[in-house]
């Protein structure tokens, strides 16, 4: 039987298990990136490890997200990342040099490969053909120890294309589509794969918009064919060498196809909170805007910031309207400049950011009270811009910049004739601020710079044989990691100090969970379905293990979120019926009689509430790798026991 795109890599890949949908499978990974929000905690668990040099392909450490220094922690974070890199060989990305994904794909990513990074928006990278995740930084330690990564084979969607996009029409407003359709949930267990006539009418940047975007569908993953137009990207990028084409056998099976025709899309947009909440422009149009914001690791190339500068040109924004503009990578930005296309952007008011991550994960540009913020990024979760009671509707960079200039929210092709935009042949490249790392020889003598900002990680004990705890949260559908722990300006800088991070935890649902969790010494949360979607983020699982909880019970878990808890040594249950979900109430006494037992067994967990007297069954179905990293009480406990 013939193979898709990522049943080539994964079999070119697999150092364990079996492709069958369902079961769980390693994979050798050949090139790991981190970002340095969860990168701090990745380095800290590599260290750990002892392992004297990464033992990856290619290891990149990106500074892009915490780069607001307004104390000395975030600028102690990046110097520990330099020092750590430069002396365990990895490359490191200074800040300012651009938004991880965005610089990986610019400048390392090779089709075939596999990557995995310390962020959801990992694939990115499937925009040339690399079957690239995101992951728990502790995962991602281990892949750089040279250990295997741990995914369930998932099954294969094919999203076939055709026709072309009409003038105005951008690829943000194709991966909407696909999230209209199969909504935050429809992407769980599965690959996506971008296949049909269609893909040769977009450009890498286009295509790494829609693979970017998959994260929100909860997708494993998505990746488009590496083709004559990757070659060309990665030669523009002087890249030439490093191009392998990538395609499915022409008798590919896929468990599920959707088709969708480009040239019948029209302007989308994302409504207020969650990316699956998709209506056209045309049906809003005429929304009074405050905000507009441009950039992200969605939408920051060249081709999506020389679109923005041709609509603004000669224009200026609305004064209601709060323009910000940030490239996403130095090459974008040198070339915007280079073209002259950044003075249109400077003289339409728009306040130009440095090239990072910035408002989208709330590190400046928080909006008004009450604003509608219109974003071209990824995410409009609940209370991320900064501002609790903000509306975050996500667009194109065609619909932010044309909303910019009347204040309303406008469908581009209300505009008038589309400009047309001439991409260059050849990218300017210049990496002189990716740091390269010491030789083996000279890093010994190398020491790593810690600064107070970098607290050690909490420790987790082996699982307890029986498990007698409250119900210290209950919490209902779709909870994404920011509600678990919440990033922006304020909190961001102290990723590394897990203990002072804890008194946000869950603080958008319930401001007095984690006095309530502490002061109980031991919790179980219990939550509906879709729980721990969004960021990769680990703390979202390291701060709940500081605050004592040893099991979160659920009607359905994220991928990545169910991995970082395993790795923490907190065991992830879901409800065997989903109706017993309503037979708990917050402070519930509850007990998971011999656990440890049940879980090495492979056997159901049983749930007794002493409060109510209700008494039913949990699922804990894990494989053989996780049931010992869950008994040993984390990951970093079972890799000290030597395995790695
Ligand atoms: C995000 O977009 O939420 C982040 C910030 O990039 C996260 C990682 C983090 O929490 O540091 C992600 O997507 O994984
Ligand atoms: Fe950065 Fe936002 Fe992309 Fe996350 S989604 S990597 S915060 S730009």
């Amino acid at each position: 039987m013939g193979k898709t795109i990522a049943q080539k890599i994964i079999a070119a890949h697999l150092l364990s298990g079996e492709m069958v949908p369902g079961s769980e499978i390693g994979l050798r990974i050949d090139q790991t990136l981190t970002q340095d929000a969860t990168g701090t905690m990745a380095y800290l668990e590599f260290e750990a490890m002892g392992v004297p040099r990464v033992r990856t392909e290619l290891s990149v450490a990106y500074i892009d997200h915490n780069t607001l220094q307004s104390g000395f922690e975030n600028a102690d974070d990046h110097r520990y990342i330099q020092t750590v890199a430069k002396k365990h060989g990895l490359f490191y990305s200074r800040p300012g040099n651009g938004i991880c994904h965005q610089v990986h794909l610019e400048r390392f990513g090779i089709p075939g490969k596999t990557l995995i990074g310390s962020d959801s928006h990992t694939p990115t990278g499937g925009g040339i053909g690399m079957l690239a995740f995101g992951a728990g930084g502790l995962d991602v330690a281990v892949a750089m120890g040279g250990g295997a990564y741990y995914i369930t084979m998932p099954k294969m969607v094919l999203v076939k294309l055709s026709g072309k996009l009409s003038p105005y029409v951008s690829a943000k407003d194709v991966i909407l589509e696909v999230l209209r359709r199969m909504s935050v949930k429809g992407g769980v267990g599965k690959i996506i794969e971008y296949g049909g006539e269609g893909v040769k009418t977009l450009s890498v940047p286009e295509r790494a918009t829609i693979t970017n975007m998959g994260a929100e569908l909860g997708a494993t993953t998505s990746v488009f064919p590496a083709d004559e137009i990757t070659r060309e990207f990665m030669a523009a990028q002087g890249r030439e060498k490093d191009f392998v084409p990538v395609a499915p056998d022409a008798d590919a099976q896929y468990d599920e196809i959707l088709e969708i025709d480009l040239s019948a899309l029209e302007p989308l947009v994302a409504c207020p909170h969650s990316p699956d909440n998709v209506k056209t422009v045309r049906e809003l149009a005429g929304l009074k805007v405050d905000q507009v914001c441009i950039g992200s690791c969605t939408n920051s190339s060249l081709r999506d910031m020389l679109r923005v500068a041709a609509i603004l040109k000669g224009k200026v924004a609305h004064p209601q309207v709060s323009l910000a503009v940030a490239p996403g990578s130095r090459q974008v930005f040198s070339m915007l400049a280079d073209s002259g296309a950044l003075t249109d952007i400077i003289l339409s008011g728009a306040r130009v950011l440095e090239c990072a991550c910035g408002p989208c994960i709330g590190m400046g540009q928080s909006p008004n009270s009450g604003a509608v913020s219109l974003r071209t990024f990824n995410r409009n979760f609940e209370g991320r811009s900064g501002t609790k009671d903000a509306g975050v509707y996500l667009v194109s960079p065609e619909t932010a910049a044309a909303s910019a200039i009347t204040g309303v929210l406008t469908d581009p092709r209300d505009l008038g004739a589309d400009p047309a935009i001439e991409m260059p042949a050849v990218f300017s490249v210049n990496d002189n601020m990716i740091v390269p790392p010491a030789t083996e020889a000279e890093a010994e003598s190398l020491s790593v710079v810690r600064g107070p900002n970098i607290k050690p990680f909490p420790v987790t004990e082996a699982m307890e044989e029986s498990i007698k705890a409250d119900c210290v949260l209950k919490v209902g559908d779709n909870i994404t990691t920011d509600h678990i722990m919440p990033a922006g300006a304020k909190i961001l800088p102290y990723r590394s100090n897990i203990p002072y991070l804890s008194k946000f935890c869950f603080a958008v649902c319930d401001e007095a969970f984690p006095e309530r969790a502490k002061a109980a010494g031991k919790g179980i949360i219990v939550g509906g379905s879709n729980y721990g979607q969004g960021s990769s983020r680990e703390h979202a699982a390291l701060v709940p293990l500081y605050l004592g909880i040893k099991a979160v019970v659920v009607k359905s878990f994220a991928r990545i979120h169910c991995a970082n808890l395993i790795n923490a040594g907190i065991i992830p249950l879901t409800f065997k019926n989903p109706e017993d979900y309503d037979k708990i109430a917050e402070g519930d006494h509850l007990r998971l009689p011999d656990v440890a037992g049940r879980i090495a067994r492979g056997e159901p967990v049983i749930l007794r509430n002493k409060t109510s007297g209700a008494e039913f069954e949990l699922v804990a179905e894990f494989s053989e790798r996780q049931k010992d990293i869950l008994l040993a009480g984390g990951l970093l406990n079972y890799t000290r026991e030597g395995n790695l």
